[in-house]
């Protein structure tokens, strides 16, 4: 089978039906097969065993929260929590041999999978200019050769600080304090690409930009929707708490355009229920959406709410709330009035009857969440679906209260704790204010690039320096041709990072890795053993402690290696204390206890048992917005154009991988074995596009520019998605998502809805 360079290999491809549920001891036993070929045993249990607990290791998998203290489980983890740290923990590494063995261009040719495997980096590494090969290079040279290249810009701008979700409070910290000293705001993020849709549409109606709920409402919630979102692959212990809140009666709804096995039935591999019997069915309705419908249903949802509310006037709607905590109800309501059913039938593929069936769970109901991830925030209209949530949300006070309110669900494990800690290009005001009180410096105000203006900058010529703290910026972003032309303009592209990835090997004139501790490892310094803190997508920030010998004794912390670098580049210019801060992480925490609101005190804090809930203004009745008040809004919806004969394509993740680092060619819940190039499309639209199970196809995009842009050879699957869509596995088909195509405001790409044609490769062909 023909594969381009640098994709994943492809074996014969089998094809199982979807499960119907996830998570029971199958699927213990898959991580344990995946952590004893990367691990000893031993190891394996130690880590485990202490992953998620007080005074353990936080799981660098999802964001998703613990239990509180007292609650957890022996094992709290899950099946796909422990292949990420088996992931890290691998005895395997990449040695000077293997750089000699393989040139750049070598290593540019491999897939993800294969580079991942390669194990742990174990010392700095540089590529000179004109030079094939990664050869060794002491830390204090990597430092020296950065520093200089930094300054000899010819304006700070020429460099961009790029961080990915699993770099810690502390790590983060130190980057922004270093990159804003160094004159810049250029800090794109993976939050850029993930819940930026989010961030810009609860900012802007409730004034702050996260989540309101904890666990504890979930598990007290009467009814709680899933829009958009695949839980069992990727926020696996969420369905603990679904489980937990079912038997406290509570109803599920799951709004996806796929029947994902862990919306339907979950059997807890934490219980002897889970081990043996049929587990606990999660939805209670599954609502089979067309591809970037959401905006339309909630809008539905909303004028039938109001209808209700005319037929039993002062029962429905939240009278209270409205008046004293919104503005804008009267043109919301009547912007809502007037949509049409046929519209909201096209966008959604469901009737007003079917609607009308959620509008009386509803009435049923007195705490409602809604919860959403990718489904949501990766489309065009991302922002305004999430307003109309928020609308939803409102009409009867479900902000605010226990057991209520919005739950987006965040991905890496530390992506909402490294926004606080000030990675945004958007930092407003006060936290700059902050930090020139506290340093000295006066950090620039110019919004700074995000990950998609980062990558216009490189194409023009303007960004001469990336640093990666942590990520696969390369892969992460859309428009593989466009993304990695531009990266090769850069002078100079270093990473701090554990593995081996795409990023080291489409790299600039010179490229240098740093390598790094991962969480699981111990991390002594000058003061001592250090730990770092991280915040989950419910605003709790608590401790991580390493417990496993580093990888190799010439890693350096993220901390020390951000440290040392700001030193040998601004020397004395700030009054940062780089040394005091790389010696003891605590220093680090001081200072951040007087720069970001709610973590006063935060080194006597955080050391308690479940560390510190920031608080959310939403739950003590303040909404910060300009008004002073939570803004209903009224959102008008444009479905994407897909021309006759073409699809709505998703990029979305296998059962097993991590983000852009496939584990194997397998999606077990999807019953996809040893082949990641497929595409799945439902089967009326392949008779319709006269294609039959098993085909071979180029994915080929369809954009207002005149690129063509495509991805070869793919294998159709014939998969219940809804009509009109089709799902790929990403980063394989990130190439087709055009840079441009964004989420209006938020600039966040629009990886769920790529408008695609399937385009049969010649019979001869395939098997090239
Ligand atoms: N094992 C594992 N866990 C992970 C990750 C990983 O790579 N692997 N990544 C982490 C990260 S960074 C993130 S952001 C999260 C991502 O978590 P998810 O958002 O669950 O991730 P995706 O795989 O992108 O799945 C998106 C879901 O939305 C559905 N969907 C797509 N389009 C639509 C639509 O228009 N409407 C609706 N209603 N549904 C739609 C898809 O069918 C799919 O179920 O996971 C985190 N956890
Ligand atoms: N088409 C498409 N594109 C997408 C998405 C999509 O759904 N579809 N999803 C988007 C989303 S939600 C996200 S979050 C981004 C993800 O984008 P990124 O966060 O940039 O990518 P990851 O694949 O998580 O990065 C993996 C690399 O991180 C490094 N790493 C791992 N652990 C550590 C650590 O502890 N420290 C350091 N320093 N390095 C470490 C390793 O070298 C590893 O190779 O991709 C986005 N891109
Ligand atoms: S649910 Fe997320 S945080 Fe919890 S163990 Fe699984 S991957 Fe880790
Ligand atoms: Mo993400």
């Amino acid at each position: 089978m023909k594969k381009p360079p640098g994709e994943e290999p492809k074996d014969a491809l089998t094809v199982t039906p979807p499960k119907k549920w996830a998570a029971g001891v199958p699927a213990v036993v898959h991580a344990l097969e995946y952590s004893l070929e990367q691990t000893s045993v031993g190891k394996t249990g130690v880590d485990l065993l202490t992953m998620n607990q007080v005074g353990g290791v936080d799981c660098p998998g999802c964001a998703w929260a613990d239990p509180a203290p007292g609650h957890r489980h022996r094992n709290e983890y899950c099946e796909n929590g422990a292949k990420h740290i088996n992931d890290e923990a691998t005895g395997r590494r990449v040695t000077d041999d293997f750089f000699r063995r393989h040139s750049v261009t070598d290593l540019s040719g491999r897939s993800g999978m294969w580079l991942n495997h390669q194990g742990r980096l174990t010392r700095p590494m540089v590529k000179r200019p004109a030079c094939d090969h990664y050869e060794p290079i002491s830390w204090s040279d990597a430092f020296g050769l950065l520093a200089d290249e930094l300054n000899s810009l010819a304006s700070p701008d020429e460099a961009v600080f790029y961080t990915s979700g699993r770099a810690s409070n502390e790590a983060a910290f130190v980057f922004q304090l270093f990159a804003r000293a160094f004159g810049t705001n250029n800090l794109p993020d993976c939050s850029n690409m993930c819940h930026e849709s989010s961030g810009f549409a609860l900012h802007e109606t409730l004034g702050t930009g996260k989540g309101t709920v904890s666990l504890h409402d979930l598990h007290h919630a009467d009814l709680i929707f899933l829009v958009g979102q695949n839980p069992g692959t990727n926020h696996p212990r969420q369905l603990s708490a679904l489980e937990q809140a079912k038997l406290n009666g509570a109803r599920v709804i799951a709004v996806n355009t796929l029947p994902e096995a862990g919306l339907l039935r979950f059997k807890n591999p934490q219980k002897a229920r889970g081990v043996i019997g049929h587990g606990v069915q999660i939805a209670d309705r599954f609502v089979h959406i067309r591809a970037g419908g959401d905006l339309a249903l909630f809008q539905g949802l909303n004028r039938l709410l109001l209808e209700a509310e005319d037929a039993r006037p002062g029962q429905v709607l939240d009278h209270e709330f409205i008046r004293s905590h919104t503005s804008g109800f009267e043109a919301f309501a009547e912007h809502a009035r007037t949509i049409g059913w046929q519209d909201v039938r096209a966008a959604t593929g469901l009737t007003r009857d079917q609607i009308a069936k959620l509008r009386d769970d509803v009435l049923r109901s007195e705490r409602v969440i809604v919860c959403w991830a990718m489904g949501v925030t990766q489309h065009k209209h991302g922002v305004p679906t999430i307003r109309e949530i928020v609308n939803f949300l409102m009409l009867r006070g479900n902000l605010g209260r226990a057991g209520a309110g919005a739950c987006p669900v965040r991905g890496h494990s530390n992506v909402q704790g490294d926004r606080t800690m000030g990675i945004w290009e958007q930092m407003p005001d006060a936290f700059l204010d902050a930090l020139r009180e506290e340093f000295g410096f006066d950090p620039p105000r110019a919004h700074g690039l995000d990950s998609v203006n980062t990558i216009r900058a490189m194409r023009e010529g303007r960004i001469k320096v990336f640093l990666g703290l942590a990520g696969n910026f390369v892969r992460a972003a859309p428009d593989s041709a466009v993304t990695e032309d531009a990266m090769r303009t850069c002078r100079l592209t270093a990473h701090i990072s554990t593995k081996l990835n795409r990023s080291h090997t489409v790299c600039g004139e010179t490229a240098l890795i740093l390598p790094t501790l991962g969480r699981t490892e111990r991390d002594f310094q000058a003061g001592g053993e250090q730990f770092v803190t991280v915040e989950n997508s419910m605003s709790e920030v608590h401790t991580s402690h390493g417990r496993l010998k580093p990888a190799s004794n010439l890693l350096l912390s993220e901390v020390a290696i951000l440290c040392r670098l700001a030193r040998r580049t601004l020397g004395g210019e700030v009054a940062v204390p780089w040394e005091e801060f790389e010696g003891d992480y605590g220093a680090i925490r001081d200072r951040i206890s007087r720069i970001v609101p709610g973590l006063h005190d935060f080194n006597r804090r955080v050391a308690r048992p479940g560390g510190i809930r920031l608080p959310n203004p939403v739950n003590e009745g303040v909404f910060p917005t300009p008004a002073g008040k939570a803004l209903f809004t009224r959102n008008a919806w444009e479905m994407p154009e897909v021309p006759r004969g073409h699809l709505l394509l998703q990029t979305l993740r296998s059962h097993d991988q991590w983000n852009t680092v496939p584990y194997t060619p397998n999606d077990r819940y999807r019953g996809i074995h040893g082949s990641r190039r497929v595409v799945l499309v439902n089967p009326d639209d392949l008779t319709e596009l006269g294609l039959s199970e098993g085909a071979h196809v180029d994915l080929v995009g369809v954009w207002t520019d005149a690129t063509e842009r495509r991805a070869e050879d793919f294998e159709v699957v014939p998969y219940p998605t809804t009509r009109g869509s089709a799902a790929a596995y990403y980063p394989e088909t990130q190439i087709l998502v055009p840079l441009d195509s964004v989420a209006d405001t938020s600039n966040q790409p629009t990886s769920k809805g790529v408008v695609v044609r399937l385009e049969p490769v010649a019979a001869g062909a395939a098997q090239g």
